[in-house]
This record gives structure tokens, C-alpha cells and sequence, in this order.
């Protein structure tokens, strides 16, 4: 039943949430907003935009900024964040993630990336993944951002299959959100208390390939 696996980037193929953080941080500083990594959390999966404007609620500075000025203060986050990824290696890659892309790979599963991050291109360049994704998302080109299901829906359609024959993964809860609205199977990468809406949860990226592989297989006989 299952032909294809969808997934999220950020916590799930590589952890650039660090760099997000460490990002924001520097932003949120500049105009005197104290944010922490418990913060942090709840930016996950949410779009640069909406994670400014996030941060600006949480100082009481929503109405502070106009359009303009908050372009400025996103561009000065990425310009950061892209130093940041400067580092980015083929070992940032998760546990288990590029074993799970090979086997996926050689049992002709379609595979598509759907990340929020409009780096999300660069990124898998750096870690060499190309050959792996059929796809990557554009993040622009859907209407709303994860909670939202479109991102998932508009990957399973760029691979040509059926929301019905795709897996998707996913750390964060406002992602397992996005595939559990698409239609999709989701695998919850993180803690059980966050993630109890995915259909299985795993704790970390490690058991991956056999936890697709007994699901796809589960599928078969059900
Ligand atoms: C990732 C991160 C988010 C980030 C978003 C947008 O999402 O989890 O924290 O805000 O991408 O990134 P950028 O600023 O690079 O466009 P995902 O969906 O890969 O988990
Ligand atoms: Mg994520």
C-alpha cells in the first residue's frame, strides 16, 4: 500500500534547529527580547515569518515594526543562519537516516522533502543527499504553513501518489499535525508526551529503517 515517505528536514534529517536558535537568539537580543531554548520548541516547523512574529508577541512588540522593518530583521536572521551552515557537513546527517534513503531508494519508493525552510535546498546540498529526494517542496508554493496539511498534500502530489500511499516524518508536533491532516501515516520522531497524535512514535532517527520497514509491511497483509 505504501509507495512513498515524505519528510520534514529540520530535527528529522539533520538538527539545524541549534542554528535556528542560536540565530534568533542573536536577533531577539538586538531588540530586547530574552527567548530561550524552551522557546525554541515552539518555533519547530513554523516559517521564518511566522517565527518573528511570534517572537515579537512574546516582547509585547507585535505592533511595533512595520513590514518593512521586519524584512530587515528577517534578513539579518539568515544572513546569520547562513553563515551558521557553513559548518554543515555529510555528518550532520542523522543516525540511520541515510541507511533508511538506501533501502528506500532500492525498493523504489518515491521520496520528497517537505520543510518549511526555504534553505531547505542548500542544506540537503551540503549533505550530499540530492540523490535521494525525487522532490523538495517549495515552501512558497503552498498556501499556509505546517500546522496546515498543504505542504504534505503538495509533496505526495509532486511525486504522484495518493495522500493514502504516503509516509510522513516528522519531529515536530505542529508537523505530525500537517500529516495527520494530509491523510498521511505519520512517524513521530521525539517524545511520546508531544507526539502522541502521530500513529507511532520512535525516539530518536535510529530505528527509523525498521520502523518504516514494519510498517509498510504491516500495510501489506492488513
Ligand atoms: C524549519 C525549522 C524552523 C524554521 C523553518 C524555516 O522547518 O524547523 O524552525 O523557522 O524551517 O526555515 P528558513 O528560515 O530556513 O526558511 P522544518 O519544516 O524543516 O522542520
Ligand atoms: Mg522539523
Amino acid at each position: 500500500k505504501f509507495k512513498g515517505v515524505i519528510f520534514d528536514l529540520d530535527g528529522v534529517v539533520t538538527d539545524t534547529a541549534e542554528y535556528h536558535f542560536i540565530a534568533w537568539k542573536d536577533l531577539a537580543d538586538r531588540i530586547g527580547i530574552d527567548i530561550d531554548i524552551e522557546f525554541n520548541e515552539t518555533l519547530k516547523g513554523i516559517s521564518r515569518g511566522e517565527s518573528l512574529e511570534r517572537i515579537l508577541v512574546k516582547g509585547n512588540k507585535q505592533n511595533d515594526y512595520t513590514q518593512e522593518e521586519k524584512d530587515k530583521l528577517l534578513k539579518i536572521k539568515n544572513d546569520y543562519y547562513l553563515t551558521l551552515l557553513e559548518k554543515l557537513t555529510p555528518k550532520d546527517v542523522m543516525d540511520n537516516i541515510h541507511d533508511t534513503l538506501e533501502y528506500l531508494k532500492e525498493n523504489n519508493f518515491k521520496v520528497a522533502l517537505a520543510s518549511a525552510s526555504k534553505n531547505a535546498p542548500l542544506i540537503i546540498n551540503k549533505l550530499e543527499l540530492n540523490e535521494f529526494f525525487d522532490i523538495i517542496v517549495d515552501p512558497t508554493s503552498v498556501k499556509a504553513g505546517k500546522p496546515s496539511p498543504d505542504i504534505f498534500i503538495e509533496g505526495a502530489r509532486l511525486i504522484g501518489l495518493e495522500v493514502n500511499e504516503c509516509l510522513g516524518v516528522e519531529d515536530s508536533e505542529a508537523g505530525v499535525t500537517s500529516i495527520n491532516d494530509a491523510n498521511m501515516y505519520s512517524i513521530g520522531i521525539g517524545s511520546e508526551l508531544n507526539l502522541k497524535h502521530a500513529n507511532i512514535v520512535i525516539p530518536s532517527t535510529s530505528a527509523l529503517k525498521n520502523t518504516i520497514i514494519s510498517v509498510v509491511e504491516s500495510s501489506l497483509i492488513e
